[in-house]
């Protein structure tokens, strides 16, 4: 029997790593059989391309790199990992996917949307999770949340709050577009709550 993929999206800091782990106990929990992974990543090509798409040094890089990076890195991903977990029956969840280019390179840095299309096009081909999560708040909370934890910023983190607050919208438009494979979950609750409101939907989808 074929797994489920589950996606989590939201700003930096809105407890998309947090939940994640929720999620994964939750189903192991009732017996499902789980695979965690992120994106850009979750391959050892994949993690290759994430320190370069990350390294606070590399400011001169330019959205079309950006952008075909962080395909290169998905293709690889759901080929090598993706696809053969959901095979075997295992349930796949996923710290970002593909809503992330449409929010971050598309809305965010302005790449035209036509040409995200075409690259999900090539390298997905109808391929989408069975629910992706939308962790919703405001970007400045997520932002205060991630300086606590006092690490230091990698380059998306470098961007200003008009930034994230493009990203924030765009997240909520595109679930909008989609509403019976998204889940807005309201992030600025506390940890709890927002966890009884992951479960409702956890609930629909086993
Ligand atoms: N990116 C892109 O541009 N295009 C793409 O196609 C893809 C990605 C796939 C890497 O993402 C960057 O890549 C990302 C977008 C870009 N850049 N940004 N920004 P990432 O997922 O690795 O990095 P991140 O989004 O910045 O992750 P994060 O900072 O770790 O956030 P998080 O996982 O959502 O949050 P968390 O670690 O679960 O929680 C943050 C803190 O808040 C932590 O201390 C928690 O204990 C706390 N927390 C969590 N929930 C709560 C509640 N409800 N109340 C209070 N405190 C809470």
């Amino acid at each position: 029997m074929q797994g489920k993929f589950i996606v989590l999206e939201g700003v930096e800091g809105a407890g998309k790593s947090t939940n994640l782990a929720f999620i994964q106990r939750w189903l192991s929990h009732r017996g499902f059989d789980v695979l965690t992974t992120r994106e850009p990543g979750g391959t050892p090509i994949g993690e290759q391309i994430r320190t370069i798409l990350l390294n606070p040094h590399n400011r001169t890089m330019c959205v079309d790199t950006e952008a075909l990076l962080m395909f290169a890195a998905r293709a690889q991903h759901v080929r090598e990992k993706i696809k053969p977990a959901l095979a075997q029956g295992q349930w796949v969840i996923c710290d970002r996917f593909v809503d992330a280019s449409y929010a971050y390179q598309g809305v965010a840095r302005g790449m035209p949307f036509a040409r995200l299309d075409a690259l999900a096009e090539w390298t997905l081909q109808g391929f989408h999770a069975h629910m992706t999560f939308i962790f919703d708040l405001p970007p400045e909370v997520g932002m205060a949340r991630v300086a606590a934890r006092g690490e230091g910023k990698d380059r998306f983190e470098l961007e200003d709050l008009s930034f994230f607050a493009r990203v924030r919208q765009a997240y909520l438009d595109r679930a909008a577009l989609a509403p019976a494979r998204y889940a807005v979950i309201d992030a600025a609750q506390p940890l709890p709550e927002v966890q009884r409101q992951i479960e409702r939907v956890l609930e629909r989808l086993i």
